[in-house]
């Protein structure tokens, strides 16, 4: 069960943020609202939600999964590997010392970004991406083994993060689009299919039984809910503009 969420509110420089959709660009007053609402819908699972102010000098620094890990027993600080974004790390550590004894940093060479990390039990899955490097990952494998976790490493074709194609809906439930879905390190797993028109609605996330998804996929919304979940459905239509989804948005412990 997760008790609370860390997120920050978007700045009016994310209509500026890394993309590589062509949707145009993210309009900054429906964005705050969607965010808005995707705190409120966090809040409605029983959240406790802690919320960052807006940092401008950083368009993507709202998408707070990437910078650090969250688990039962420690926290990591991440490396991003995109350049723009390597500074929205500061004032991290001061922030998760309210709730974790233990922190870890990544180190260059080293660079994570935990939208490559997909947690199921006490095993974290790493993406190896444009973002994460082998480095990142055996740095990462080594703090999680000394709190007694584990990890293993997940080759990428096709996506920005791990976490773009797959999510883990506990129960042994793996919601999986494109390239997963015949994963080999995947098959142990029930895989729910999200078919490649509805791709970016494999980007959900379990929240104390709740499922929240985007707005707008009614293949998944019905594969979801016939698994019996709880689905709330959130718009983030103006975070797609900017590649990032429903998980980019918090980090939940
Ligand atoms: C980026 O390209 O870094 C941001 N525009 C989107 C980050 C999305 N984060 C995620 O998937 N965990």
């Amino acid at each position: 069960m997760f008790t609370k969420a860390i997120v920050r509110t978007p700045a009016p420089s994310m209509i500026n943020g890394l993309t590589s959709a062509r949707l145009g660009k993210p309009d900054f007053d429906l964005a705050l609202k969607q965010h808005a609402e995707y705190i409120q819908a966090l809040k409605s699972c029983g959240l406790k939600v802690i919320c960052l102010d807006p940092n401008a000098q950083y368009p993507d620094s709202t998408f707070v999964e990437d910078v650090a890990l969250l688990t039962n027993k420690c926290a990591i600080i991440t490396n991003p590997g995109a350049p723009s974004r390597r500074g929205e790390i500061s004032g991290m550590r001061e922030t998760l010392s309210a709730y974790y004894e233990d922190i870890e940093d990544i180190l260059a060479p080293g660079l994570l970004e935990a939208g490559d990390v997909m947690m199921v039990g006490s095993h974290f899955y790493i993406g190896l991406s444009a973002r994460t490097n082998q480095s990142g990952a055996d740095q990462l494998m080594a703090h999680l083994q000394k709190y007694g976790l584990a990890g293993s490493v997940v080759e990428l074709k096709e996506v920005l993060h791990l976490k773009t194609g797959v999510a883990y809906l506990e129960h042994n439930n793996l919601l999986a689009c494109g390239e997963f879905l015949t994963h080999p390190d995947f098959q142990k797993f029930n895989i729910l299919p999200i078919d490649s028109i509805e791709s970016y609605a494999a980007n959900c996330i379990w929240v104390n039984d709740n499922v929240l998804i985007p707005q707008g996929y009614p293949h998944a919304l019905e594969t979801i809910s016939n698994a019996g979940y709880e689905v709330l459905e959130v718009d983030v239509s103006e975070f797609r503009k900017l590649d990032g989804g429903l998980s980019c948005l918090s980090l939940r412990f």
